[in-house]
């Protein structure tokens, strides 16, 4: 709760998919030591009860990052615990056990920033922007960043964003592999559900490999990445559940797969 008695994160279950609303738009959705304990307890329950879930902002922008009004009194090691718990809590949800979705619109900035990176599909909006601040702060990224956002968009490119104060498009972000869809203005929770319900309805373990298996693999030698694999290639067919679904496609009973342009 804020001081008005709202939520600040909201949390419905639409069908199969956990609903996680970024609830303080009178900050701009910053991110406080509450904030991010609220998002581990939403995250927590949505892999409880959910087989996919959406993470948005509510107001005009997703995230503006680290509430600075919070960080900026805070002592040392009280900083080093803070930035430990944003990693032990998106990790939750980076290597759970459902896929998690982030709506982008507006700022995406720092920590914001930060947040998506750690959800397995971003879907922004046209008025979405990007930016790492943290350089024109005085401080550094410390919501897993520096990890994250690195690999998805390369550190040269991250460096810049922190050196130089850059604000990247969408377009630029999708063309550099940070986020994954750019839809109409005001379209992103809507995208980023029906991905959503389409993911929920994958076999729950095909889905847990590809959260947990396949971002460890692209971390692996190409030799131990090809036995880890096939090793897990393995385990998901032997499931009832994926013999049953392999013998609906052979006997016909699946819809055939179209290409994106197909009536
Ligand atoms: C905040 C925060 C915040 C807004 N912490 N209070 N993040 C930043 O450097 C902050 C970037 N924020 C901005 O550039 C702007 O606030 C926005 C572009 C997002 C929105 O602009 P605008 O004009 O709509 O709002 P505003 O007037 O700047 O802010 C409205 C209120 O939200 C205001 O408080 P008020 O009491 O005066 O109404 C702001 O102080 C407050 N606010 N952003 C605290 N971030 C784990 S390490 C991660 C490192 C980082 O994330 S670095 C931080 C990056």
């Amino acid at each position: 709760m804020d001081g008005s008695g709202e939520a600040l994160v909201s949390y419905q279950l639409q069908g199969e998919v956990a609903v996680i609303g970024l609830n303080r738009p009178g900050k701009r959705n910053a991110i406080s030591d509450r904030v991010v304990e609220a998002l581990r307890d939403a995250a927590e329950r949505a892999q409880r009860e959910a087989r996919a879930a959406v993470i948005y902002g509510e107001g005009d922008h997703f995230c503006a990052g680290l509430d600075l009004a919070e960080h900026k009194d805070k002592p040392l090691f009280e900083a080093i615990q803070g930035s430990r718990r944003w990693h032990t809590i998106f990790s939750t949800f980076e290597r759970g056990e459902i896929p998690f979705f982030t709506a982008l619109h507006g700022a995406v900035v720092g920590g914001g920033l930060e947040l998506a990176a750690a959800t397995h599909v971003r879907v922004a909006d046209e008025s979405a922007f990007f930016g790492l601040p943290e350089g024109q702060r005085g401080i550094f990224v410390g919501g897993g960043g520096s990890v994250r956002v690195a690999r998805l968009i390369g550190a040269a490119r991250m460096g810049d964003m922190m050196l130089t104060g850059r604000i990247v498009s969408p377009a630029q972000m999708e063309q550099w592999g940070g986020i994954s869809y750019v839809v109409p203005k005001g379209q992103a929770l809507a995208r980023a559900m029906e991905l959503a319900r389409a993911a929920a309805t994958n076999a729950p373990l095909s889905n847990y490999a590809i959260v947990n298996a396949l971002p460890r693999i692209a971390e692996m030698s190409v030799e131990d990445g090809l036995f880890t694999e096939s090793i897990v290639s393995a385990l998901t067919s032997e499931t009832p559940e994926a013999k049953e679904r392999l013998r609906d496609f052979l006997e016909k009973r699946t819809a055939r797969l179209k290409a994106p342009d197909a009536p």
